[in-house]
């Protein structure tokens, strides 16, 4: 059944950003107009700021942190308002659900499992609040030393477009629960949800300046946040040059980062896997938000004597998937815009140009209309570890497959290319998967399971290219603060 839920939306809604706990429109009033990557068609718009509109938002939060009404509230009561905030989205998931997936093209039950999600994280550290404490250190005689978790003081957080209610939670409910007052700038192609919810938080009773949602183009806005001095430290998720630029200006500012730059994550299957369970697991990686997610399993590694088994039953898989209309609910929904779009269809065509083979694809609904963005699933079969294809983030559903010998080559290619966020391991052996565990080179090892639900207790970050500092589970409660260490002398 096609639901129409987009009618959920007010039509040509004029969305404003949050500062100081009031709705505002750009300075210059101007606006960035809304599509939805399901058609192409504009339904909203949102303030297209500049650097002034970015000085105002970091005037806020800064204005916020020195009065001390968030830093030196009570931390149980910082947690309770961030579990307040994730009850209101509970409370609004269907609206927030279809908002995401119109505003990003993803399934309706994509956007449900991201207001899940969302939820999850500001309930994990909404309780977490006040459970970070520091250590008292024996020293010399005479002498007590104590450490404090301190928050860094105005965090800018620059999020992306593909998960942005969920990134959104990551970023706040971490920035937030150590005292910190923040800017979020989402990405210009969805920033509904981050709006929506910088509104809910004010129903929730957070203290004006806390959360201040600006929106605006990269170039512009983005740029001048992460440029600004009034910033303390910069946590980005997205490209790696754009993180590079990031981080540039952070170091003109001598502050602290955190960077989620994406991946080309591996999945290991040894010939003991049990194939059946890996199957489902091995496509969903892939085409989950149509391939649009920094650790989609990109990859598969098989070892060669079930080569020819697994790469049949993926491409059968494969041949019956369907991407259509957010509403519609079909495997994989739109890419985010014509840009994304043509990006993944240019790594199609020149895999398929340089002889690599398709094993299989699957189909754009025969409903979707001609104006939205989207990409029918291509896997690819017995492919180059060098090529391009092999190396290079593609951020579509687009699925590579590879052949080893032994385990040793296993590793080599898993770690072979500049990434290193996540990677999977399929076998039954128990002290293979330890070995391998340990072998290879990725943030986050799933064994016999992969992506399993999120995981918003689980540190999450990259080696390598794929970034640095942690996110979610405790560890970011640890990068958004600084240790402060006190020495008191008593005799
Ligand atoms: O990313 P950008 P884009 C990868 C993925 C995708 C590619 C390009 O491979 O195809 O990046 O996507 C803001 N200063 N990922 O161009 O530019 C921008 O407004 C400050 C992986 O959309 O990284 C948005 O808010 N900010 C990734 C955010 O940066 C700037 C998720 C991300 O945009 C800026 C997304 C600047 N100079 C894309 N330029 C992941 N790790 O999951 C842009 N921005």
């Amino acid at each position: 059944m096609v639901h129409n839920l987009s009618r959920v939306v007010a039509q040509d809604k004029h969305f404003l950003n949050i500062m100081n706990g009031r709705p505002v429109a750009a300075l210059s009033q101007e606006t960035i107009t809304v599509l939805c990557p399901s058609d192409g068609l504009a339904f909203a718009t949102i303030p297209a700021c500049d650097a002034d509109d970015v000085d105002r938002a970091i005037r806020a939060a800064r204005g916020s942190f020195d009065h001390g009404s968030w830093s030196r509230m009570p931390a149980f009561e910082r947690g309770r308002l961030l579990t307040r905030l994730g009850h209101l989205i509970e409370q609004h998931g269907d609206e927030l659900a279809a908002l995401e997936s119109r505003d990003t093209g993803k399934p309706i039950r994509q956007g449900k499992a991201d207001v899940a999600a969302a939820m999850r994280y500001y309930e994990f550290y909404g309780g977490a609040a006040d459970k970070i404490h520091g250590d008292t250190i024996p020293f010399l005689d005479g002498y007590t030393a104590l450490t404090l978790r301190e928050p860094h003081g105005v965090v800018a957080g620059i999020i992306p477009w593909n998960y942005p209610m969920q990134i959104m939670a990551r970023v706040v409910g971490a920035a937030l629960a150590m005292g910190n007052t923040l800017v979020i700038k989402p990405a210009e192609d969805a920033s509904l949800s981050t709006i929506r919810i910088g509104e809910l938080a004010i129903e929730a009773g957070f203290p004006e300046g806390v959360l201040n949602v600006i929106t605006g183009y990269g170039r512009e806005a983005g740029a001048a946040l992460s440029a600004h001095p009034g910033v303390d430290y910069v946590t980005f998720t997205g490209s790696p040059a754009t993180g590079t630029a990031i981080q540039q200006a952070a170091a003109a500012n001598n502050r602290g980062v955190t960077m989620e730059l994406g991946g080309k994550s591996p999945q290991i299957i040894f010939a003991d896997a049990d194939i059946e369970k890996a199957l489902p697991v091995l496509v969903n990686a892939i085409i989950q938000n149509g391939g649009q997610t920094c650790s989609a399993g990109s990859r598969i590694l098989i070892e060669r004597r079930i080569y020819d088994e697994v790469a049949a039953a993926l491409g059968e898989r494969f041949g019956k998937l369907v991407a259509g209309p957010h509403d519609a609910d079909l495997d994989l929904g739109a890419m985010i815009n014509p840009t994304q779009k043509r990006k993944v269809e240019n790594y199609v065509t020149s895999a398929a140009e340089a002889g690599i083979n398709v094993i299989a694809q699957g189909s754009i609904d025969v409903h979707a209309p001609a104006t939205g963005y989207y990409v029918a699933p291509v896997l690819f079969g017995a492919v180059d570890p060098t090529a391009i294809i092999a190396q290079e983030e593609v951020f579509g559903p687009v699925l590579t497959l590879f052949a080893f010998d032994d385990e040793q080559e296993a590793i080599g290619l898993a770690n072979h290319t500049e990434y290193g966020l996540v990677a999977g391991i399929w076998t039954k052996d128990g002290a293979r998967q330890h070995r391998v565990a340990k072998r290879v080179r990725a943030g986050q090892v799933f064994v016999n399971a992969y992506g399993a639900g999120g995981g918003v207790e689980l540190p999450f970050g990259g080696f390598k290219k794929s970034g640095h500092g942690r996110e979610k589970g405790f560890e970011a409660l640890y990068d958004m603060s600084a240790t402060k260490t006190i020495i008191f002398r008593h005799e």
